[in-house]
């Protein structure tokens, strides 16, 4: 409605854990209030947003008195609760919707969690983690051996993980390919292909742009 603000608070940006959330209310067409926080500047450690999302970790996404979190947590509630026939992004039938469950559950554990985040915690951010090449050498090794399941998958000539149509599973596989050709980790040419065509949806791009970084605030400028 006009003048309304929109119920739906997106905290965070930046990650490619935000740009699952912020890639949802796109394909989705939904409206939203933007809270562009960063990891790492405090900024996930205020008092207010702990009481928020108690484990300080974006993205976060507030439905009036509801909270939720977890990207692909995230991308399910809202197309569970605001998707339509036409752009859903979570299969209905029982057995499309358990296969389903099991990608989501395999790329956020297997190709995200064990492998690009201990690359990511152990290298980028050793500072913080620790320095371990090892365990970055390994967790690389590893992504690649997980990822023989999608190579597989896509190797049947399927244009989507799941069925035959877009799902959130693609978005979560889409957003770990990103992550793991950014990180020089080998990835087979027929992964390649699916992330430009996955990345080519209008709304990958427009989430792409919501999800970058506010400019720094102007900065006064005096007459000398
Ligand atoms: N499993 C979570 C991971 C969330 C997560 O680790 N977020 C990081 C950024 S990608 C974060 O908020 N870190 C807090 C901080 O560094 O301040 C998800 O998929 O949403």
């Amino acid at each position: 409605m006009a003048g309304q603000q929109p119920r739906l608070h997106l905290w965070g940006v930046t990650t490619s854990r935000t740009l699952r959330a912020v890639w949802a209310l796109h394909e989705l067409s939904l409206d939203y209030v933007p809270h562009p926080i960063l990891p790492r500047t405090g900024e996930t450690k205020t008092d207010e947003f702990t009481r928020i999302n108690p484990r300080q970790k974006i993205p976060v996404l507030q439905d009036g008195d509801f909270t939720i979190a977890e990207s692909p947590a995230i991308i399910a509630y809202l197309s569970d609760t605001y998707g339509t026939d036409d752009n859903r992004l979570v299969p209905n039938d029982a057995r499309l919707r358990a296969t389903w469950l099991e990608w989501c559950f395999h790329i956020a554990m297997e190709l995200d969690a064990t492998s690009l985040y201990v690359m990511r915690r152990h290298r980028d951010l050793k500072h913080i983690y620790g320095d371990a090449p090892i365990a970055v050498e390994s967790a690389s090794q590893y992504f690649e051996t997980q990822l023989r399941h999608v190579v597989h998958a896509l190797g049947d000539g399927r244009r989507y993980l799941v069925g035959e149509r877009f799902t959130s599973a693609d978005m979560l596989l889409t957003t770990c390919l990103v992550w793991a050709i950014n990180y020089g980790v080998p990835v087979p040419p027929i992964c390649h292909d699916y992330v430009a065509r996955i990345a080519a949806r209008p709304a990958y791009q427009e989430a792409l742009r919501a999800n970058l970084a506010p400019p720094p605030p102007a900065t006064e400028k005096h007459d000398a």
